[in-house]
């Protein structure tokens, strides 16, 4: 997709703070954090989002988790704990048509979100 903002960061065309990185996956920080570590999750290949999802992308899918997982390890928040949010749509506040699994955590969360 050659209009997409997160499809550039993978390119390497928009600079990213980069955490990790694997065969499908991107890790980096969030523009714009919402807690003190907040990383974005995403494949390298263009998909829309998680409401587009089929099984084709199981092993996409697989490798988001694992990379998730090691970004949290690494951020040291396994231990407290963290969440994994995939935002879909206007309702979620959905901003960015590239699948991206947010990381985030660092102190204690509400929950329900509002
Ligand atoms: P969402 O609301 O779920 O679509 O989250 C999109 C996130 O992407 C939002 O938290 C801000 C972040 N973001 C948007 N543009 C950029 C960018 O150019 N670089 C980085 N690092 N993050 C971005």
């Amino acid at each position: 997709m050659t209009d997409c903002i997160f499809c550039k960061i993978v390119a390497g065309e928009i600079p990213s703070t980069e955490v990790m990185s694997s065969e499908r996956t991107l890790a980096f920080r969030d523009i714009k954090p919402a807690l003190p570590s907040h990383i974005l999750v995403i494949p390298r290949e263009h998909i829309q989002s998680a409401d587009t999802l089929t099984p084709q992308h199981a092993a996409t899918l697989a490798e988001m988790f694992d990379t998730a997982q090691k970004v949290a390890r690494q951020e040291g928040l396994s231990e407290r704990g963290y969440r994994l949010v995939f935002n879909v749509g206007d309702d979620a506040q959905n901003s960015v048509p590239h699948l991206h699994m947010h990381v985030v955590g660092g102190r204690p969360m509400e929950w329900p979100p509002g």
